[in-house]
């Protein structure tokens, strides 16, 4: 079945300029690109976005950390794309992930990982409308 997902490039990559080579990555994958926009999260939007996590000890540091530079949001289509993006990106934490993928070579540690990618279809969909509107996933083709 034909999916979307969404991938945010995190403050971590983006700082580092590393936005671009990504997404060269992800369409050079298969990943097809439907939208894509670039922004700073203010705290009340980063604590809604990671609203799953708020009992977690990490939380704080994770809100501190997202809201800390620019984040560069996309929306991305494939066969099966949101399970084989989260297996195109490797494991959360950068030393787990699997050798060649994206979070192994651009990550630092498990909360400076590169990127986030959504973990199922209804993650997907509530990720995909917290950034984008539905004018802009229109894609005449
Ligand atoms: P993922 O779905 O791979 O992005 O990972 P999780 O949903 O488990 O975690 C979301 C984010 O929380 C991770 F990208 C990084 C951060 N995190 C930490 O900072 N510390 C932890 O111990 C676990 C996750």
């Amino acid at each position: 079945m034909i999916e979307r997902t969404l991938l945010m490039v995190k403050p971590d990559a983006t700082g580092r300029g590393l936005a671009g080579e990504i997404v060269g990555r992800l369409e050079k994958g298969g990943f097809k690109l439907v939208a894509i926009r670039s922004l700073t999260l203010t705290r009340s939007e980063a604590e809604s976005f990671y609203g799953v996590h708020r009992e977690r000890p990490f939380f704080g540091d994770l809100v501190e950390y997202i809201t800390s530079g620019m984040v560069v949001p996309m929306v991305l289509e494939k066969e099966n794309a949101i399970l084989d993006l989260r297996e195109f990106i490797g494991a959360t934490n950068p030393a787990e992930a699997r050798k060649g993928s994206i979070r192994s070579d651009m990550g630092t540690d498990i909360q400076h990982n590169a990127v986030h990618s959504s973990d199922g279809p209804d993650t997907a969909r509530r990720e995909i409308s917290f950034f984008f509107t539905e004018r802009e996933l229109v894609q005449v083709v």
